[in-house]
């Protein structure tokens, strides 16, 4: 007999508060020891030298969410959870989306059936809400709330999918009434449509367009529409990948006036800048489109910033995984494509990680405390996940990631999604995880994925834990 399944022993343990040394002993997928010279486990794994951190949390990417024929997302639950895991996430949270017309309770049974038998790694959904029908609002919203889909999505652009100022006061209030997290996509529809059509009638419909369609300030009117909505209410909202200066400036008041707006932000706008899009007509940009789009340098710092100082709780990819070359992605029926009729997104749930391990902690611009916090325990509390999730602690579950600290140069070839570029090619990074765990079980370990389509569950969450609660 030993005492446990797994002994990760002379760990170096950062979580988002703490820095120890110590062995982890792991039992039934669950961490139920942590100390010095643990006894005898069925397996060991010597972690000497090497820095251990929770498994990430990736909450805000997309994978075999239903698209507009031909589009299609390139991952679904097996290949983008395969990827996940080979990048050092343990837990991700893509999107159950309504579409108009349909029952916000069968978008959900739609979607667990795409995720069935296929996750490698744990999971759960956000909704979309793009009909906020009586029913929506009145019986299936409180009842999935209750049923632990504790978060969903707002968006205030796209014709398929936005809501007006009225449906996104109603679907807040449902919020506010059953302890929900709203998260918004803030850009202003009217603003865009506008300015693609202006663009169009001039003949600029190449790639680096899309940037000039997207300007911050339609970006800053939606944050700042969104805070005052969220304020009429009275409820906390989480603003979804915040591009730059002009929306973080709207969240930065909101907080000074005691509103509780929180904040997320992706690799995207820390690594890549509009120039990405093309600094010619040339398509190859198309690569690099996402909304909002990346913006320049001095953008990235205020980024940077915001990721130190407090202003983000949750550092996502917001992988919306669409291949270059292919019908169903970046070229449309084989075709280039005006602008406004490419998919927007990029990949990037494995790179997440080991970008800000590497150019963050690694390069000092970031505490490896801070890491942790935005990488998997941030989002965890905002979504529901924590202590389960996010943290290295006796009863969460095991999800570790062990780092191997080396240089080399990223390419597209190294990474196991189902898209054919990666917009960070030809990076030079220090480190990447040696070694993921999920709930004790090695689901990559540094050279080869260990596949086991069907053992990631489905988590109910819980209410958000980023603020007091009244009991
Ligand atoms: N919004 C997202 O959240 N993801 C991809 C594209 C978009 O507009
Ligand atoms: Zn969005
Ligand atoms: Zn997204």
């Amino acid at each position: 007999m030993t005492d446990f399944d797994l002994i990760v022993r002379n760990a170096h343990v950062i979580t988002a508060s703490d820095i120890f040394d110590c062995d982890i002993g792991i039992q039934g997928g669950k961490i139920v020891q942590l100390g010095q010279a643990l006894g005898t486990a069925a397996r060991e794994i010597d972690a000497a030298g090497r820095t251990v951190t929770p498994g990430g949390v990736d909450a805000h990417c997309h994978l075999d969410q239903p698209m507009t024929p031909p589009t299609k997302t390139a991952d679904d639950f097996d290949t983008g959870t395969r990827s996940a895991a080979c990048g050092g996430t343990t837990t991700i949270i893509p999107f159950a989306a309504q579409q108009k017309g349909q029952s916000l309770r069968a978008a959900v049974e739609d979607y667990r059936a795409r995720a069935k038998g296929k996750a490698h790694v744990d999971y759960a959904f956000h909704l979309i809400v793009s009909d906020p029908t009586p029913k929506v609002l009145q019986e299936e919203l409180p009842e999935l709330i209750r049923e632990g889909f504790t978060s969903f999505k707002i968006y205030m652009t796209y014709d398929d999918m936005k809501l007006d100022d009225g449906q996104i006061l109603d679907v807040l209030d449902v919020a506010r009434q059953h302890g929900a997290m709203a998260m918004i996509h803030a850009e202003n529809s009217d603003c865009i449509e506008w300015l693609t059509k202006r663009l169009e009638a001039s003949g600029r419909t190449a790639p680096r367009f899309h940037a000039h369609a997207r300007p911050m300030l339609v970006e800053r009117e939606a944050t700042h529409r969104a805070i005052a909505l969220a304020e009429l209410v009275d409820v906390p909202i989480l603003i979804v990948h915040v591009s730059g200066r002009e929306a973080v400036e709207q969240i930065r008041w909101a907080r000074a006036h005691g509103l509780n707006v929180f904040a997320e932000t992706c690799p995207q706008y820390l690594f890549l800048t509009a120039e990405d899009l093309g600094i010619d007509d040339s398509y190859k940009g198309a690569r690099c489109i996402c909304s909002p789009p990346p913006r320049d340098k001095a953008n990235q710092q205020v980024i940077w910033d915001g990721l130190n100082d407090g202003l983000f709780t949750v550092f996502s990819s917001d992988h919306a995984p669409f291949k270059y070359d292919g019908i169903e992605g970046k070229k449309p029926n084989g075709q280039e494509v005006e602008f406004r009729h490419i998919p927007n997104g990029i990949p990037g749930l494995e790179t997440r990680m080991a970008l800000l391990w590497s150019e963050g902690v690694l390069a000092g611009r970031m505490t490896a405390n801070r890491f942790v916090e935005l990488t998997s325990t941030g989002p965890a509390k905002a979504y529901g996940l924590h202590p389960r999730k996010g943290t290295v602690a006796v009863g969460a579950d095991a999800d570790l990631v062990i780092w191997d600290e080396r240089d080399f140069v990223l390419t597209n070839e190294m990474l196991h999604h189902e898209v054919d570029y990666t917009p960070y090619e030809g990076m030079r990074l220090k480190a990447w995880p040696g070694l993921t765990l999920s709930r004790g079980e090695v689901v990559w370990d540094g050279r080869d994925f260990h596949p086991q389509p069907g053992r990631g569950e489905l988590l109910a969450r819980g209410a958000p834990t980023l603020l007091p609660t009244r009991r």
